[in-house]
């Protein structure tokens, strides 16, 4: 296991470290190209509504993996300290080089809010959040209830292949990979930045302060529905059917990600 280190890293987010719920991180699947990148180290906090891993990895699958993280609790999703609500990571420069995107995997319960919410920071370079930028996703349409701990990465693979491919159903998926243009398959979209609290969910402002991420940070999903004219992408809409097609795969290539200066 050599992938991360998980905890506050100095952050002063208070206590952290591996307890029970903790960061969990699968790390290194080998493969990666030692390349000659940056070599600066690279600190992510991120978390989601529900749950979440992420990694660097080629336009075919991912060569490194991290997190695998269930949040089953508002508390775990949101609140202080670190490691109980957003989770950090610190990402050798070697596996932040790997491949040509950073990847985020995600899927939710059904029911309040979903969402993605986190923070890139690479030391000398402009910091990468979700919710801003070039990212794209995938909704498989493959469903995962928490406690089921998720996709393997090799199932995970196979979607992003499938994904590449496209051409999925277009009942249960987003047929492969979309933007944040507006498409008759859905689209990434941007919601709210992480500067407001709130007690009840509302569109606009469906979630509370997330401990220690930016608030430039803005929160992100799928939006599966392109004809909406009510409610948010970003609040559980009723039911007990997979509308929202997750699992979801996020990606941002490499192009986008800024680099220190040289
Ligand atoms: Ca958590
Ligand atoms: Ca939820
Ligand atoms: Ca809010």
């Amino acid at each position: 296991m050599s992938g991360a280190s998980s905890g506050n890293d100095g952050s002063g987010a208070g206590a952290s470290g591996g307890g029970a719920g903790g960061p969990d991180p699968e790390g290194e699947l080998g493969g990666d190209d030692p390349g000659n990148g940056p070599t600066a180290d690279v600190n992510v906090i991120i978390t989601a509504d529900n749950a979440y891993g992420f990694g660097y990895g080629t336009g075919d699958r991912l060569l490194n993996y991290f997190g695998g993280i269930e949040n089953l609790t508002a508390d775990e999703i949101f609140s202080c300290p670190i490691g109980n609500g957003p989770e950090a990571y610190t990402v050798p420069a070697r596996s932040a080089n790997a491949g040509h995107y950073l990847y985020i995997v995600t899927y939710a319960d059904m029911a309040v809010t979903q969402g993605v919410l986190g923070q890139f920071f690479r030391e000398g370079a402009e910091p990468v959040f979700t919710g801003a930028g070039e990212w794209e996703v995938c909704a498989t349409g493959e469903d995962y209830d928490l406690g089921s701990h998720g996709p393997e990465i090799e199932t995970i693979n196979q979607h992003i292949a499938s994904c590449s491919r496209g051409g999925l159903d277009e009942q249960t998926t987003s047929t492969g990979w979309v933007t944040t243009a507006d498409s008759a398959h859905g689209k990434v979209v941007f919601g709210e930045a992480n500067d407001t609290d709130r007690t009840t969910p509302l569109p606009g402002n469906e979630f509370p302060l997330v401990c220690d991420i930016d608030e430039e940070a803005r929160w992100m999903w799928y939006e599966w529905d392109p004809d909406r004219s009510t409610g948010s992408p970003f609040l559980w809409p009723g039911g007990d059917q997979n509308v929202t097609k997750d699992f979801l795969i996020f990606r941002l290539g490499a192009e986008f990600i800024p680099e220190p200066p040289r």
